[in-house]
Formats: structure tokens, sequence, C-alpha cells
């Protein structure tokens, strides 16, 4: 079912490969028509090109506004060819048919990303592109439709090799071409929720371009790609890759997990470090110098840590690569890195280093998006942030001031466990951490032992939970959990509270002088 090609319209913002294109088509005795721009390139190359205006005769007007949304265009598009009514329309117009049609639209999502005003924003939204695609991709049955360069190539083979182009061909550009279009309408709706702070999820919509193919997902039998939305937050799918292999589809969801939580801390008033394993932070610290603050994390879980992902809130420097450089670590991601960092992660093939330009913003407004069978969830994410004001000390006995800044240190990284999460964190570093239990008391208990384990390896003879404070993502339902907490060493706790037993919990932390505050804020992360 091979469908010749007489007549392409070309009409592309990039205009990559655009040349070797159309000298391409021109060879094969196609006949080009194009749009200001396009055409203006081409004929620069000294190839043959109709300009759209001579077609409609119109011109371009409106500042391009409407260029290409004219009969001329949209019925040699949408044309059925064996139709007579429709060959009887064409006859009587003089619409010409159109069989090949390239377009890439203006690039929105680019303008969005590099943090335009919102006119210029406005501008670039396309409106004659998705038009021709849709039209194009519609009659599929005989018209070939390309919206990404990648694709010229192939298109051009069958051309050259087949007379035209199969059936098969176009209707997997078809479906690309859908594809692009929902995902640049969801880039433009979703722009105007964050323009006008619309915070439901209902009013978001979820649509990506594909960044890449990955090789497999969470488990080899399984595929996989990655998808951009074009949302403005600095992190892993818009992060440049300085160096080392492709990244997995575990990587990609660790090294987020990662960035995600040091983000958290702003970088003028501390370094933070974050080693993150199977999406759950196996130590977190920070500290005036970000190489100590790596060491510290580091000490939290220095088994667990091995083939670990590190993420940074500030530029990577020599003193602290070199100290990352001398476990196996898979991935690190940071804001930046500097010349000396560069080097030394260098001479580590493998290591993938991310470099995002920035950090993004935890209170920031989002959306998270989980499938169910046959659904799926939207919610916003969770950006809430406690200030010291939402803070209640409910004991009798007040923090110090160590136990507090370690306090909520302890419960901004809660946030980023998986539920349970029971975090012991001391001057600046979590020295315990319990995640992903189905009862809160087994995640107080794994976390204390873990850090036992940490002490031991560290040479040192008492468990580093000892003197230490305890954050809970949510309340505890019974005393039990508060009490292995203080049984472990801890001195203060925090945790959202509200549960019916909390009189029975504060009355077991007063009994053993534990110094208790409540954030009314709840951090479920399953
Ligand atoms: O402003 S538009 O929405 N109105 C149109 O009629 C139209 N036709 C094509 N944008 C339109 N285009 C877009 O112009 C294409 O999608 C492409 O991105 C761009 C190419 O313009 P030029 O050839 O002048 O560089």
């Amino acid at each position: 079912d091979i469908q010749p090609i007489r007549r392409a319209l070309i009409s592309v913002s990039d205009k990559t490969g655009l040349i070797e294109f159309a000298a391409a088509l021109n060879e094969a005795g196609i006949e080009l028509v194009s749009t200001g721009g396009t055409a203006r390139a081409i004929k620069e190359a000294g190839l043959p090109v109709k300009d759209v205006s001579d077609l409609t005769g119109f011109p371009e007007m409106m500042d391009g506004r409407v260029k290409t949304l004219h009969p001329m265009v949209h019925g040699g598009l949408l044309a059925v060819r064996d139709n007579e009514d429709h060959k009887s329309s064409m006859e009587v117009h003089g619409i010409a048919r159109i069989d090949l049609l390239a377009v890439n639209l203006y690039p929105f999502e680019e303008t969005v990303a590099k943090g335009a005003d919102y006119e210029t924003c406005v501008e670039n939204i396309d409106i004659g592109g998705p038009a021709m695609i849709r039209a194009a991709a519609k009659n599929h049955d005989y018209v070939t439709v390309l919206v990404d360069g990648a694709d010229y190539a192939q298109v051009i083979a069958e051309i050259t090799e087949e007379g035209g182009t199969t059936m098969k061909t176009r209707r997997a550009l078809a479906h690309k071409a859908y594809a692009r279009t929902a995902a640049y309408d969801a880039a433009i709706s979703n722009w105007f929720a964050d323009e006008l702070a619309v915070e439901a999820p209902t009013y978001r919509a979820i649509g990506g371009t594909l960044k890449q193919s990955l090789r497999y997902g969470e488990n080899p039998h399984q595929k996989a790609s990655f998808y951009v939305t074009g949302e403005n937050r600095p992190g892993v799918a818009t992060a440049e890759q300085v160096q080392g292999k492709e990244l997995s589809y575990n990587n990609i969801n660790d090294t987020d997990a990662a960035f995600e939580c040091v983000a958290e801390f702003n970088p003028e008033e501390t370094a933070a470090v974050a080693i993150i394993k199977h999406a759950n932070p196996c130590g977190v610290a920070m500290d005036g110098s970000l190489a100590e603050a790596y060491r510290k994390a580091l000490k939290c879980d220095p088994v667990s840590a091995f083939g670990g992902i590190i993420a940074l809130n500030r530029t990577l420097d020599g003193e602290t690569a070199e100290e990352i450089a001398k476990i196996f670590t898979e991935v690190i991601i940071a804001p930046d890195a500097d010349e000396e960092a560069r080097k030394i992660i260098g001479a580590k093939k493998n290591l993938r280093l991310l470099v995002t330009g920035g950090l993004p913003d935890p209170r920031a407004p989002g959306l998270f998006v989980k499938t169910v069978a046959g659904g799926f969830l939207a919610q916003t994410r969770d950006n809430g942030v406690i200030d010291d004001l939402d803070l209640k000390v409910v004991t009798k006995r007040k923090p110090g001031a160590q136990e507090l800044a370690d306090l909520k240190f302890a419960f901004r990284i809660c946030k980023h466990v998986k539920s349970n999460a029971i975090i012991y964190a001391k001057n600046g570093a979590t020295v315990g951490i319990g995640a992903g239990q189905m009862s809160r008391v087994d995640s107080a208990r794994i976390a204390a032992r873990k850090s036992e384990d940490a002490a031991r390896e560290a040479g040192e003879t008492e468990a580093l939970t000892k003197g230490s404070v305890v954050a809970s993502d949510a309340f505890f339902p019974f005393a039990d959990g508060l009490l292995s907490a203080a049984e472990a060493g801890a001195t203060a706790v925090i945790q959202p509270g509200g549960s019916m037993r909390d009189e029975e919990v504060i009355a077991a932390a007063d009994e053993r002088d534990l110094a208790m505050v409540m954030t009314g804020m709840r951090h479920f992360r399953h």
C-alpha cells in the first residue's frame, strides 16, 4: 500500500536537518511548498520551493498567526483521494494534493523553560502547525506526516526505495503526530495552571514528550521510556549528563528522589548531601562544608550506600568529588560541578554526573501521578514545609537549640522516606533511618538496629542514636514506637500528632524526660 509523493509542505521552527531533507525530496522529484522562514532557508540552499502564500493567494498575516490556515492547505491535506465528491471539490476550487507534511511547532516548551514573559509564551502557542499535523495524521491513508526530524531519514529511504511510503509507516507517523499535539496542548494547559497558580490536579493535563527509550523498566522484562512534561523544575528530567553511561529506569527514579530531598535545604544556609538506595535515603546530612556533609551522610549507613545515588545542593567541588570517588557510586546529581571535580569524576568512566543548573523549589506546586488498575490517581506534590510557627511543644521539657535544629532537619527528611518513616538525627546528620515498614514500631526498631551496625562500622562503641532526636512521618498510634525510640537513646521527638492516644504518648514522653514537638503536618509517602 505505497502512496507516491508529488508535493510536500514543510513548515519548521527547528530547522535542524531541513536542507538535507528538502534536497532529498527535491532529488526525488517532489515539489516543495513552505512557510516564510522555512522557504527562505530552502531557497538560500539553492533549492526550488514555492511560498505557501502563492498557494493560498493570501499573504502571511497578523505576525504569522495566519499563514497556513486556508482551504488550499487543509483541503490538500484532508481530501480523500478516491472520493468523487472530494475530487470534484478539488477541481472546482483548484485545490492540489499535499502528500507529505513536515512540521515542528513553535517552541512553546523551550520558551517557557527559558523563563520568557507571559506575552512571549502566548505568542509561541502554535495554531496553524498543530491544525496541519492533525489534518495530515487523520488522512494518513494518503498523507505522510512528520513531526520529528529523527524520522526524515527513514521516510527518504522509503521514498527512494519503494517510490512512496507504506501504510505501516504512515500509521506509525500518525500515531506519533497525535502524541506530539497532545503533549503540546498539555504543556500549554499546564503553563496556564502554573501562571494562575491552579493547584487542583484535575486542571492539570498529563502529557509528555519522549526523552529517552530506556533499555528496560524496573525489571528487565518490563519495557520503559522517559518522558518530559516541560515543567520548569530543575531535576533529573532536564539535567545535563556530563559523563557516564546511560541512566536506567531505576537510576532515574532514585536520582529524582535524591535531588528532591537535598532541595529541602537552602544552599545559602547550608550544604546538604543525600545518599539514596531504592528511592529511600540511607544517609542525609548538612554541614558548612559539602565534603563534611558527605562524610556525615555516609556514616549513617555505609553498607547500603555502596552503589548508591548521591545528590548535593551545592556545586560539586574537588574535595567532595575525591571523597565520593572512594566507593562505588552509580550517579551524582548537583546544581553544578567545578573543573577540579569534573576531572576527578572523569577518571571514573561509568559514574554518571548530572548537573541541573539549579535546585527545585520544595514549596512549588506540582502534580504527582500514580496509576491504579483501570485509572490513575493525581494529587498535588507534597510541598508542605513546616515553619517554626507550626511547631507546638507538648511535653514538660522544651527541646534545646541543637535538639530543635535536628528535629526540624529530621522531619524534612521524613517526607522523602517511604512510610512508615522513622528518622534518627544528630548534629545535622541522620544516624538511623527506618523505611517502608508496615508498622511504625518496626521502623523505629530497624532504624535503631541499623544505627548500631553503623556505629560498629565506624569503630564506635555506642549506637549513633544515643543522644539523638527522632522524627516520625505520621503520629504514633501507641506509645510503643516512642518507647522504642527512647530506648535507642533519643532525647527529643517530632511528629504530626493527632492520634486518639496523643495524651498517652505525651505522658510516656514526659515520664522519660523527652522533649516532644508536634507539627500538625503528616508526610506519608507510599
Ligand atoms: O502562527 S501560527 O499558528 N499560524 C499558522 O498559520 C501557521 N502555519 C505554520 N503558526 C503556523 N505555523 C508554524 O510556523 C509551524 O508549525 C512552524 O513551527 C512555523 C514555521 O514558520 P517559518 O517557516 O516562518 O519559520
